[in-house]
């Protein structure tokens, strides 16, 4: 008889896993029922499955666990379909480094998707060592949410590293994200301490990065701690995380319950507790904006969603009724 274990899946790429267990790492494949459930039910890394193992072949993946965070975005090609990326994460570093790369707007994306997906966000700002004002940008990005915790480091010179280690706790899960070239593989094998990761050089002329990680991993350190790389993205979308924005900007939406009119927009009505809060500089007028913007986005895109969601629910049951008949 055949025993379920229960494992964690380290990587994935296309139709083939990696689940984890007991510190050993099995190639699995899914239970041919998968292929009739909806996207998001299907193993993303960090997921916890009950697996059949087999140790001179495939293992059988046979079902996913409940989730405690799930992290998910638009695609890049905008068509609205999401992508999910991992699950079970408790902390969610936001990697970003204080040289180009640096931008306030997209952390904001970041810190909205990482609440919308139940992850605690952490911004950490890297290559301290090439920045000289580096107060200033901590405390901008204090700016974005009450919640957001913010660190600036210097994995090089391991500078402000220990301030990380109040997430290093046994049985935790750490992701990281950020653009390519922003440091994500150098934190990692500097919070290990050696070499797990491959990193490579930023191109010269723009300072991008090389996507030198090319697909998620989860890697279990000596700690107990469990920490997710993943590759570089260009641009974070926003669909469906309306909730997580709204989390972000939690004071905006208490300000919005005192004003005068519950359906007030903000433009002209009297008694609005949004235009008090700008004018007296309570609110700044740049993250209210932001905080605009962020949900216009991800209105539209979720409608795209929707609709494709449609389309594609109405041609599967149409295929099914041709098979049929
Ligand atoms: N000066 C300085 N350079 C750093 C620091 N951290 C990383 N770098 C450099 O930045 C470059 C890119 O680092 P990676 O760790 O490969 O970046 P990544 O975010 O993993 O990139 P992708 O895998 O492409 O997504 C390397 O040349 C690192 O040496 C730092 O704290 N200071
Ligand atoms: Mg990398």
């Amino acid at each position: 008889m055949n025993i379920t274990n229960l494992g964690r899946i380290t990587e994935v790429r296309k139709n083939s896993f990696t689940v984890s267990f007991e510190g050993e790492e099995y190639p699995a494949k899914l239970k041919g029922s998968f292929y009739e459930i909806d996207a998001d039910k299907l193993p993303v890394v960090g997921d916890y499955v009950n697996f059949i193992k087999n140790t001179q072949g495939e293992s059988m993946i046979l079902s996913v666990c409940e989730r405690k965070s799930f992290l998910q975005r638009p695609d890049q090609s905008k068509t609205g379909v999401m992508q999910y990326m991992v699950a079970n994460v408790d902390y969610c570093f936001i990697v970003t480094s204080l040289n180009e790369d640096y931008s306030f707007n997209r952390i904001a994306r970041y810190v909205s998707v990482a609440m919308q997906g139940g992850a605690t966000p952490v911004v950490v700002l890297t290559k301290s060592d090439l920045c000289n004002n580096v107060g200033r940008y901590v405390r901008e990005v204090e700016t974005i949410s009450e919640k957001v915790r913010v660190h600036a480091i210097s994995a090089l010179l391991g500078i402000g590293l220990e301030e990380l280690s109040e997430y290093m706790k046994e049985g935790a899960t750490i992701c990281l994200m950020g653009s390519s070239g922003a440091g994500k593989s150098t934190l990692i094998n500097a919070l290990c301490g050696e070499e797990v990761m491959k990193t490579s050089e930023i191109r010269e002329d723009d300072g991008e990065g090389r996507h030198t990680t090319t697909h998620r991993k989860l890697i279990k350190l000596k700690n107990g701690v469990s920490i997710i790389d993943t590759p570089g993205m260009r641009e974070i979308g926003m669909a469906n995380v309306q909730a997580g924005i709204d989390e972000t900007f939690s004071d905006i939406i208490e300000l919005e319950c005192r004003c005068k009119f519950s359906n007030c927009r903000h433009e002209t009505e009297p008694g609005c507790a949004i235009k008090a809060a700008i004018k007296s500089g309570e609110l700044s007028k740049e993250r209210y904006e932001l905080f605009k913007n962020l949900g216009k986005e991800n209105t539209k895109n979720y409608a795209k969603k929707k609709e494709i969601s449609k389309w594609a629910k109405a041609m599967k049951k149409s295929n099914r009724k041709s098979a049929w008949d």
